[in-house]
């Protein structure tokens, strides 16, 4: 959680891995754009600073956070199915804001779900990059505001995840 004890860009630079041979996939829902175009720009942004370079990110856009879900599973699959290895890790980039009704929980929790499920049934990390928020200023707040920007986040959580698999599968 982004708190004032945690800002969501905050990060030891000596402690990120080399990214640059590294490919990345990022799936990224167009409801909010504001908020998740500057998710995915940090997010690319974050990549580039620690080597990968451009032609190794691949961008999607989904309609919502719902089918954020299915996104990276046809990219995961893909990757799977054809033995490309296309991407070594997915990031979904997406914000879901409170509204009057419950259909905000519905979203979050099957969009939630779904991501934790694919992260145990494909062979590539798939980064929960979901605001979840009250109201648009903490998203703003979360996508490039005072708590930093998720997008790095997911960015810096990425590159360890590739780094983690790629150790323990060459250990
Ligand atoms: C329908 C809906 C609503 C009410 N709110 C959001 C939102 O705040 N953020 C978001 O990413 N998507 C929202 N959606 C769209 C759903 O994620 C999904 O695209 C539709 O329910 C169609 O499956």
């Amino acid at each position: 959680m982004a708190t004032k004890y945690h800002n969501l860009s905050d990060y030891d630079p000596t402690e990120v891995p080399d990214a640059s041979n590294m490919r990345f996939g990022i799936v990224v829902a167009e409801w909010n754009s504001d908020i998740t175009f500057a998710l995915r720009d940090g997010a690319i942004e974050t990549l580039q600073k620690f080597g990968t370079p451009e032609e190794n990110i691949t961008v999607f856009h989904v309609p919502g956070s719902f089918e954020l879900v299915y996104g990276a599973q046809q990219l995961a699959k893909a990757i799977s199915f054809q033995g490309l290895h296309t991407v070594d890790a997915v990031i979904v980039l997406g914000c879901v804001v409170r509204g009057d009704t419950p259909h905000f929980d519905f979203i979050c929790q099957g969009t939630t779900e779904g991501i934790a499920r694919l992260n145990t049934t494909q062979n590539v990390p798939v980064i929960y990059g979901l605001l979840t928020v009250n109201t648009m200023q903490q998203a703003i707040d979360r996508a490039g505001g005072v708590l930093g920007n998720k997008g790095d986040e997911g960015a810096i959580t990425a590159i360890k995840m590739v780094d983690f698999k790629r150790k323990v599968q060459y250990t």
